[in-house]
């Protein structure tokens, strides 16, 4: 899968993909991250990529031709499933979403800054509109990087068997359940003994349990989803 970031904060993406998980995606040659610096489509002398909103009102709007042109220069090198603006009005994010998108080969992010961009690449350009969350970020660049990693890790091949992104919390609409390691006693703090017994049809059951009740007890509302 390809992903083309649209930022006017290319920094602040460097280091996010170079670790872990992103990382060893890109170095299997399953996911390539391009970032796009919208200030080299910005205009005139001042490369500029915002200006004031008509009709007044404090903070700058994102203009339509940076982003109309980096777009189409991008657009002709490729044809994107998706071209997706990140913005506190888009709908909220869920792993249903990303299991969707990890199956996409092409996807375009715009990060939004400032006041957002102008409504017209909204309408013409646009396909999906996605936020992380119900609270306000400086910019859409830490959550593209939510999203591309919440995509990353599930593209097919990434995560071995045995991390399955299958067993993640949300897959299946349940939170994890509890995990342990070494040492099984510390400070008189036990492991729970299922864990311990070997027995693995138990360890199963007492982990869908866990799950289930931890589900019931912190999120409710994930059970009432279909
Ligand atoms: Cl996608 N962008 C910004 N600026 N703030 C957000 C967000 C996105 N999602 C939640 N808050």
């Amino acid at each position: 899968m390809r992903i083309d970031i649209i930022t006017v904060a290319p920094e602040l993406l460097n280091s996010p993909f170079q670790h872990s998980i992103m990382k060893r995606a890109q170095e299997k040659g399953l996911l390539d991250i391009h970032l796009i610096n919208l200030r080299d489509y910005g205009l005139g002398k001042y490369k500029q990529v915002d200006d004031y909103q008509f009709g007044g009102g404090a903070g700058m709007v994102m203009m339509v031709e940076p982003l109309m042109n980096a777009i189409k220069d991008l657009q002709q090198q490729r044809d994107y499933d998706e071209v997706i603006y990140l913005t506190p009005d888009g709908m909220q994010l869920k792993q249903n979403i990303s299991n969707k998108l990890s199956l996409k080969n092409n996807l375009l992010l715009i990060c939004g800054h400032y006041k957002g961009i102008d409504e017209r690449i909204r309408e013409h350009f646009v396909t999906m509109e996605i936020s992380i969350g119900d609270y306000v970020l400086s910019g859409g660049e830490l959550a593209a990087a939510v999203l591309v990693d919440s995509i990353g890790r599930l593209i097919p091949g990434v995560l071995g068997d045995e991390t399955s992104a299958l067993l993640d919390s949300f897959q299946d609409n349940l939170l994890a359940p509890p995990v342990y390691t070494r040492p099984a006693e510390i400070n008189g703090w036990r492991v729970p003994d299922v864990l311990l017994s070997g027995h693995f049809a138990k360890i199963e059951e007492w982990r869908m349990e866990q799950a289930y009740q931890r589900t019931k007890e912190r999120r409710p509302d994930l059970l009432d989803e279909e």
